[in-house]
């Protein structure tokens, strides 16, 4: 009997999601969701954890949360899964976080082709360790043909020397004739970085209640709206998820009249 109870429970609990989820769909929703996946470190620390057990936790998450923002029609997904400053952290840690890649994909990439999502990346692939790099690639390669969810990891990956890069390779294109410096513009620049194959993402959120950007896609977060949340990474859910495309959409709602004018 109570287990029954239990089971007509969930399946309440299901109905609701889903009502929740026809909402979201009835109005537009962000086609491109940019993470920043903190909080893995202090959810270990909570339960007396080695840090690399958070992560591990968090791994789990990107997992749960890929197959929801392929649900909701999500077009890109980006994951800051690796900074460039990360590489100060411990070396056991690095050790383990560099494993992470081909641990993620050793048990979901069957999964990910089958969704129709397709794996990229952006960041310096080359510092990574050889055999990451590898399942890596085998990934963007097994999945280069989907036309789903953009799965995109920024691995790796720091937003200055982003920019840095592009003003190189920009200038020496101007040098060489290619590009005239009159036709530099937003449009022009934005087709050096990284992104260049992405749209700006729409919806950026950072989980476990830091209010930094911290050195991410900083020129591609100008008109993105912003959504800071408590909630530490591994503990973040589909619902944590909905609440902030609702947010995304009671803003695009507010302010739809003025977009254009003088908000932007
Ligand atoms: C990492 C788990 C999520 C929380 C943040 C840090 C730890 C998935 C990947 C990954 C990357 C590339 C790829 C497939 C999976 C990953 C790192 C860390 C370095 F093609 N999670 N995750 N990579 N964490």
């Amino acid at each position: 009997m109570f287990n029954k109870m239990k089971l007509w429970k969930t399946s309440k609990d299901q109905d609701v999601q889903d009502d929740r989820i026809s909402q979201i769909l009835a109005h537009p929703i962000p086609e491109h969701v940019a993470i920043i996946m903190d909080g893995n470190g202090r959810w270990a620390k909570k339960r007396t954890l080695p840090r690399i057990a958070g992560h591990h936790e968090g791994m789990k998450t990107v997992k749960k949360i890929t197959k929801s923002a392929n649900r909701l029609g999500i077009k890109t997904l980006t994951l800051y899964a690796f900074s460039t400053e990360n590489w100060k952290r411990p070396k056991n840690e690095v050790d383990y976080l560099m494993k992470l890649p081909e641990q993620f994909l050793s048990s979901f990439l069957p999964e990910l082709i089958e969704e129709n999502v397709k794996v990229s990346t952006m960041g310096d692939m080359n510092r990574l360790p050889a055999s990451t790099r590898r399942a890596v690639d085998h990934a963007i390669e097994e999945t280069k043909d989907n036309d789903g969810l953009i799965l995109n990891f920024a691995l790796n990956y720091g937003s200055r020397s982003e920019i840095i890069d592009a003003i190189k390779d920009l200038s020496s294109d101007v040098k060489q004739g290619i590009i005239n410096e009159e036709d530099i513009d937003d449009e022009c620049f934005s087709s050096y970085l990284m992104t260049k194959s992405l749209n700006d993402p729409d919806l950026l959120i950072r989980t476990s209640g830091e209010l930094r950007l911290s050195n991410f896609m900083l020129w591609q977060l100008a008109y993105t709206e912003l959504y800071f949340m408590d909630v530490l990474w591994p503990d973040f859910s589909e619902e944590h998820l909905l609440e902030a495309i609702e947010s995304f959409q009671r803003r695009s709602r507010r302010y739809g009249g003025l977009l254009g004018e003088e908000i932007q």
